[in-house]
């Protein structure tokens, strides 16, 4: 047994007894009300998941594992003579809720390194692809290729022990945690790259060997660690945690569970925004003829935007009242890497510009921006300027928190998920009362 499975079992056998008791002991206690609104409403507020892998304050941002993202990153072990903490520590750190010792964070990078060879038939599959899929539709299809070697599904096939049922939950998820860095750089190289592939250095940690595989030199590496642990979870409730979790309780391992999330993850009000804030940008660009914006004309050209019905993408969020943590992480990055990049300024104007617009039209309950509105500049600094490809960068650090959550979900036996609906009439007669 790993020393993670050792300190995963410790962790869920103590676990275990405080939810059986809340469901046992206080199963009728009420957390909360749900009003018409939020039934119609995309259920914003009603308090019905429970997860302790990470918690979204509205005014503070995100807490992993009790931490704030300074403390996180303060905490975390890093790679010899480098910034930014190993991915691994941190999806140690979020699976077990402790910062990894030398000898645990040495055998986790050592595990990962270990079940990184991704299957030939993947390959196979990503290069039959035609190459104006969507790089999202291409990382998708992978993940849901690998279904075949679940360990999850073998188990239920020979009949799952519900007690034990997260240590295949945690074999799958390791082994896509391990495989994803080299998909996604794999499907950006013979998309945008002109189908040549670089060869994986097996001995890098997980942040190195994506920044070797995609072809760009430090400190993309420094970069893509930050990325992955900013991105990686924010609490149950926003769209790819919800449907990992949602498909995952239905028994369906980790591979179908994390597609599906995947999907959820590739729409514009989620993940896609990251995208569509580059593209935003390019389109003042272009109307301006290639001219860098004034302040002026960016104003003008936010308020166009607003006026014809669009979003600001990168900007509002349904739970944050506040600029995100991981925008203002991801700007401490571009001040001290990137300060005199033209698209950085343009971006920082925006944080001037758009939140006094946004709360001048005032239905935006958050005028302040959200991690998007930062990632897709820095990747265009070092030259990943295909933005199309963006949110497959957000899946791989998204999918270190789902399938953490995943793990847990089983090892709690989190149940088959079921809300209850009600027809639009049986919504006016209760209003009628
Ligand atoms: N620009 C213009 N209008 C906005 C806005 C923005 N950035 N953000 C919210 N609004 C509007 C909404 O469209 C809504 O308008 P209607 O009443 O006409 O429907 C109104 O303000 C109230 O919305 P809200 O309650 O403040 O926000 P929601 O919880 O409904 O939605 C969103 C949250 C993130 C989807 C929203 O702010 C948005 O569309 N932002 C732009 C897209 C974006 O950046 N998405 C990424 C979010 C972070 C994330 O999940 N990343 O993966």
């Amino acid at each position: 047994m790993s020393l993670l499975q050792k300190k995963l079992a410790e962790k869920i056998e103590a676990h275990r007894p405080r939810t059986r008791k809340l469901v046992k002991e206080h199963g009728n206690t009420v957390l909360g009300e749900v009003t018409v609104a939020q039934a119609i409403g995309g259920m914003r507020g009603v308090k019905s998941l429970v997860t302790d892998i990470s918690y979204l304050d509205p005014m503070e941002g995100i807490r992993f594992r009790g931490m704030t993202i300074p403390e996180t990153l303060a905490a975390l072990p890093k790679p010899e003579g480098k910034e930014a903490p190993y991915v691994e520590g941190h999806i140690w750190l979020l699976l077990t809720g402790e910062i990894p010792n030398k000898e645990e964070i040495a055998e986790i990078v050592e595990e990962f390194k270990k079940r990184g060879q991704v299957p030939a038939y993947v390959y196979d599959q990503l290069r039959s692809m035609p190459r104006d899929s969507h790089p999202m539709v291409m990382f998708s299809t992978a993940i849901l290729a690998m279904q075949r070697d679940s360990k999850f599904t073998a188990a239920y096939n020979k009949g799952l022990n519900k007690m034990t049922a997260w240590e295949p939950m945690l074999e799958d998820s390791l082994d896509l945690l391990a495989r994803l860095p080299t998909i996604a750089a794999y499907i950006y190289r013979i998309k945008y790259q002109g189908d040549t592939t670089i060869v994986p250095d097996a001995d890098q940690d997980m942040g190195g060997k994506f920044a070797q595989m995609m072809g760009v030199d430090a400190p993309y590496d420094e970069l893509m660690r930050l990325y992955f642990i900013l991105h990686s979870d924010h609490e149950s409730g926003n769209a790819s945690a919800h449907t990992t979790h949602l498909v995952g309780s239905t028994l369906s391992d980790a591979f179908y569970s994390l597609t599906a999330g995947m999907c959820a993850l590739a729409g514009p009000l989620h993940g896609l925004a990251n995208q569509e804030v580059l593209r935003w940008i390019q389109g003042v660009y272009d109307k301006l003829g290639g001219k860098v914006p004034t302040k002026e004309e960016l104003t003008k050209f936010v308020w166009e935007t607003l006026d014809s019905g669009q979003v600001i993408p990168g900007y509002g969020h349904a739970v944050l009242r506040k600029t995100d943590p991981r925008y203002e992480e991801q700007r401490k990055f571009c001040l001290k890497h990137l300060p005199d990049d033209e698209i950085f300024q343009v971006v920082s104007m925006l944080y001037d510009i758009v939140p006094p617009a946004l709360e001048k039209q005032g239905k935006a309950k958050n005028p302040w921006p959200n991690v998007d509105a930062q990632s897709g500049v820095i990747q265009w600094h070092y030259g990943v300027t295909e933005y199309d490809f963006y949110t497959v960068l957000f899946g791989v650090g998204r999918a270190i928190g789902v399938l953490a959550n995943l793990v847990w979900d089983r090892a709690l036996g989190y149940a088959l998920e079921r809300p209850k609906s009600l027809t639009t009439e049986m919504l006016e007669n209760i209003v009628a009362k």
